[in-house]
């Protein structure tokens, strides 16, 4: 254990304290595993309870507000006159609604952002609502927002940024008492809290000091009090994909080495100043690949979250009233985030009057029809299915996440022939891996027949063509490609790490 490098002992050892299932979501490597050990070992890496009911989610908002909304900056100082804060209009019912309505289903809110000012009347500082005039000192953002969550039934969230620009203690010691203190305000005070995320940024305090956060104490404190949250990105359950773009990586495994330096990395990767938005660059193309995972001490399932701003900015900013992203924009983000095995966290920043901004509620309800229009119907649905490996393939069309497809005996590799009544003509593949039981397909490729003579460039002996390819799945893989019109198409699971499942199978047509 003492190899594996302190934060990933300690990430490891926090999974084993508080795992809530006898399925295990990490497993170490002796050093002598041979390779197939440890390809057979990372199969057998499962998401825990709470993991899993993350990833489901799939669409998940953010909502940036604070003393930053009224000085129309990024970054607070610290120094802001709390009577600034004053959303005259504030309704968190309208976000909820809003957000609510356009699919998603979980929602985080800056109870802190790194000015330090807090959207909650803690006890432990002045610095907050109760010193603002908005409903008299009396207000409290985060109970509204967690209650009108409460009521439409979606997920709760709070961001509580380690980095504080106003606490005097910052520096010290104190501190992470100061911070475990307002912790066990958001964890009790406001009912089920389901995410808690702590970015990166660590930069000085009021004194000039920099803080050396007690993670652990932090972690061990928020599982004993909110044993079902998600303790993301600078913590043990969710992974910050490495961009705040939206479009995050293609070979996207969840189960991945635990690193001696990933939170330093996470760290290291973050925005550092307000001017800075991390890029694509940055974050590699691959983390969990053979190549990746065979000198691993450890495995770890760390799935990825992608973070991104429906505005260029984390707060409302009224010049940037027009640099919403269009709802073609979103949709091309959704390919590349939840299409890529991860989840998407789009932030809409409600404005000064407390309210989430026009555009910002067309784009979402036009996103969500273009959702919805092209996912409707899965043209796949009325297929035969024929596959000489495989084991219950009626799931693959089921439309049910729990039942599975997989494989007879220990085969990694299969073809999933499908033959429609009539032609039909589509352009995205949607597929997902039963991750419950792993994640698992490493190479796939999609085919059809046109009929065609087979000796046609590009068809294969059989008259096979290829529509497209991948390697990961996870818990969704959406391909978009050339229109392409067929009777027959067909799957080929080319490499797994064992038996490959699939829940679900899907070809659709994206609204034009
Ligand atoms: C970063 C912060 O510095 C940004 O202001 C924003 O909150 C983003 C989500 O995380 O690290």
């Amino acid at each position: 254990m003492q190899k594996i490098g302190f934060i990933a002992a300690a990430m490891l050892s926090c999974q084993v304290a508080f795992s809530q299932s006898r399925k295990e979501n990490y497993v170490l490597i002796k050093p002598g595993d041979t390779e197939k050990e440890i390809i057979a070992k990372a199969a057998s890496v499962t998401p825990s309870p709470r993991q899993l009911r993350w990833q489901k989610l799939e669409l998940t908002t953010f909502f940036h507000f604070g003393v930053n909304t009224f000085t129309d900056r990024e970054w607070g100082e610290g120094t802001e006159d709390p009577r600034i804060f004053n959303p005259e209009k504030f309704d968190a019912r309208q976000w909820i609604k809003t957000v609510k309505e356009a699919g998603f289903k979980q929602v985080i809110i800056t109870a802190k952002h790194h000015d330090g000012f807090c959207l909650w009347p803690s006890k432990y500082t002045k610095h907050s609502v109760k010193s603002s005039p908005w409903k008299n000192g009396k207000g409290d953002v985060v109970k509204e927002v967690a209650d009108a969550c409460r009521e439409m039934r979606i997920g709760f969230g709070v961001y509580l940024s380690p980095w504080d620009r106003n606490a005097p203690m910052y520096g010290t010691p104190g501190y992470n008492d100061y911070f475990i203190n307002q912790l066990t305000e958001l964890l009790t005070q406001y009912g089920r809290v389901d995410e808690v995320w702590f970015d990166g940024a660590n930069g000085e305090g009021p004194n000039g000091k920099k803080q050396v956060y007690d993670f652990n104490r932090w972690y061990s404190h928020i599982r004993k009090l909110q044993p079902t949250a998600t303790i993301a990105i600078m913590g043990p359950d969710v992974r910050w994909v490495g961009t705040e773009s939206g479009y995050g990586r293609e070979m996207e495994w969840s189960v991945v080495p635990a690193d001696e330096n990933m939170m330093e990395k996470i760290a290291d990767g973050s925005q550092k100043d307000p001017a800075f938005a991390p890029m694509g660059d940055k974050m590699g193309t691959d983390l969990g690949s053979r190549e990746k995972i065979r000198n691993a001490k450890g495995l770890v399932w760390y799935p990825a979250e992608t973070d991104v701003s429906i505005r260029p900015g984390w707060f409302y900013h009224s010049n940037e009233d027009n640099e919403v992203k269009s709802p073609e924009k979103l949709l091309d983000i959704y390919f590349s985030s939840v299409g890529y095995n991860s989840v998407l966290l789009l932030n809409i920043p409600p404005d000064k009057r407390g309210l989430l901004a026009d555009n910002d509620v067309k784009n979402l309800k036009d996103f969500r029809q273009l959702l919805d229009k092209t996912f409707k119907n899965n043209i796949a649905n009325d297929a035969l299915i024929k596959s000489t490996n495989g084991i219950n393939s009626k799931a693959l069309l089921d439309g049910k996440y729990d039942t599975y497809f997989t494989t007879k005996a220990k085969d990694s590799i299969t073809t999933i022939e499908l033959t429609f009544p009539v032609s039909k003509t589509f352009d995205v593949l949607s597929l997902q891996e039963n991750i419950s039981i792993g994640q698992r397909i490493e190479s796939f490729i999609l085919e059809y027949k046109d009929g065609k003579d087979p000796k046609a460039p590009g068809s294969n002996r059989d008259g096979w063509k290829q529509i497209a390819e991948g390697t990961t799945v996870g818990y969704k893989r959406l391909i978009r490609f050339k229109e392409v019109t067929a009777k027959e198409v067909r799957l080929r699971i080319l490499s797994s790490r064992l038996n490959p499942t699939l829940s679900e199978f899907g070809l659709y047509n994206i609204a034009k």
